[in-house]
């Protein structure tokens, strides 16, 4: 069997339970997907060097080799907070009115990828597979070819492809797109984003998309297709069968006292729909004063990517709406919103995850959304609770039973509430068994394995 060389911007080792913090959906399933695979996990070690040395530090955690390396404080700020988390996630997310288009961006953003093909290159044996993650590294597959790099090599996109329309708002969108053509097989997290790219190949390239999934661009021939990502669901079962879980569940059981849970859990992102969410959940309690008391909304929602200054609006504009929110409708002896900036370990989010009968999942755009599997993954079968889902998460398209909801609406949300809470028990565990098959059945093993045997050809 061929090496798996995993390259991606962050090296995440799993954390220890306990720890919390912040992990994104990519490094938990990475971690995953490699724990049981021969190879290595390339990337950035999160720190900086005052220039660069090229020095990679090899470390071994729980069944996953990493080689790492450090950045240049410039080198984070052009290609980290800049290109990727200023101008490509706003814009991949359809925020063409927060995406910035700077100059040195692009330069800092091209120099780190040649970075990363310089290091990783003497790591590389002739019959390694290869396979780059998401928008960080979309150059990476052109710079190694230039190096020579002959392997198979393949190409992931944890987020959403935007519309044609929006890409070609960014300067030099050809080039960029071009580069992504050095892979040889490219995948996307759901048919919808994989449209938006064959349209693009079409449109603006003149290329040539067949229904196999084959992309014919000048004299090259690439293979893009949809590989919608998976939770580790035995992974997150045990989670939920441990003590931890059951303490956490026990935790929120009682501090509820009586009344029903709404949970949220995102990563604090303007992409997820917090301020959107927190408006149609206050629509909720506008338009059902016999509710007032009797649930709350438990939002967990860990700050990322600090050093970008939209991330800081966004923070302050959620403080100032739940507090709003909160003094509009609170009694001395309840509060609507409790609102928790910090992250959870794995065991529990899954006790948390069950003790809430409804889980709020509203991102404006998202590639798939994992927390939304490890909602319907943590329930009771014999009592479970109900999933409303924005239909803009790649994940709608697979958990189809879910209360499928426009996240830009208050009243769709507002209304979605009213009838989870009023769903009869036969229903809920219908619409369960239906979402808990797909998310058992398509979980990352498969997801790994569909990825990783068109890799190889
Ligand atoms: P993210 O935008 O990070 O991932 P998501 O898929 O929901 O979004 O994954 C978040 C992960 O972080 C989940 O595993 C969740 O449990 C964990 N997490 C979130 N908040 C947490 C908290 N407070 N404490 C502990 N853990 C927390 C990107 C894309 C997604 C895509 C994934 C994977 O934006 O669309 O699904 O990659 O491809």
């Amino acid at each position: 069997m061929s090496r798996l060389i995993v390259i991606s911007n962050r090296v995440a080792a799993p954390k220890p339970e306990g720890e919390g913090g912040a992990q994104g959906g990519l490094a938990v399933a990475l971690s995953a997907a490699l724990r049981e695979y021969r190879g290595l996990w390339f990337g950035w070690s999160g720190n900086k060097a005052d220039t660069f040395t090229g020095h990679i530090d090899f470390q071994r955690h729980d069944g996953v080799t990493s080689a790492t390396i450090d950045l240049e404080e410039q080198d984070v700020e052009e290609y980290y907070n800049g290109y990727a988390n200023r101008t490509l996630w706003p814009l991949f997310h359809y925020r063409i009115d927060l995406a910035e288009y700077d100059r040195s961006f692009a330069g800092g953003y091209e120099r780190v990828n040649q970075r990363f093909a310089e290091t990783v290159q003497p790591l590389i044996e002739p019959d390694d597979l290869i396979w780059v993650h998401d928008y960080h590294l979309i150059p990476l597959g052109r710079q190694l070819r230039d190096r020579g790099v002959r392997n198979r090599m393949g190409f992931f996109l944890h987020i959403p492809w935007p519309p044609s329309r929006l890409l070609v708002s960014l300067p030099f969108h050809e080039g960029l797109v071009l580069s992504l053509l050095a892979y040889d097989v490219i995948g996307f997290q759901t048919e919808e984003w994989l449209e938006s790219f064959t349209n693009y190949v079409e449109r603006e390239l003149g290329g040539h998309c067949e229904p196999d999934g084959t992309i014919r661009v000048g004299g090259r021939s690439v293979h893009a297709a949809a590989y919608p990502i998976g939770i580790d669901y035995k992974e997150f079962s045990e989670a939920v069968a441990s003590p931890g879980a059951a303490t956490a569940f026990e935790r929120l059981k009682k501090s509820a006292d009586g009344r029903r849970t709404i949970i949220g859990v995102d990563r604090l992102d303007y992409s997820k729909g917090l301020e959107e969410r927190f408006l149609g959940y206050r629509r909720f309690l506008e338009e059902h004063d016999e509710c007032l008391g009797k649930l709350f909304l438990l939002q967990i929602a860990p700050p990322s990517r600090g050093e970008v200054h939209t991330y800081e609006a966004i923070r302050e504009s959620l403080d100032e709406l739940s507090g709003r929110i909160n003094g509009e409708f609170a009694e001395v002896d309840w509060v609507p919103i409790r609102y928790v900036n910090q992250g959870y370990g794995r065991e529990d989010l899954a006790g948390f995850y069950r003790a809430a009968e409804i889980a709020l999942i509203t991102p404006l755009r998202d590639g798939m959304n994992l927390v939304a599997k490890e909602y319907v993954a943590a329930q009771d079968p014999e009592d479970p609770g109900v999933l409303i889902l924005s239909r803009f998460a790649g994940a709608a398209l697979q958990l189809k039973d879910a209360l499928l909801v426009n996240p830009y609406s208050k009243e769709d949300i507002s209304d979605a509430i009213a009838k989870a809470l009023d769903m009869p028990k036969e229903e809920r565990i219908r619409r369960w068994q239906a979402m808990n098959a797909c998310v058992r059945d398509e979980d990352v093993v498969w997801w790994r394995r569909s990825f990783v045997e068109a890799l190889a050809g």
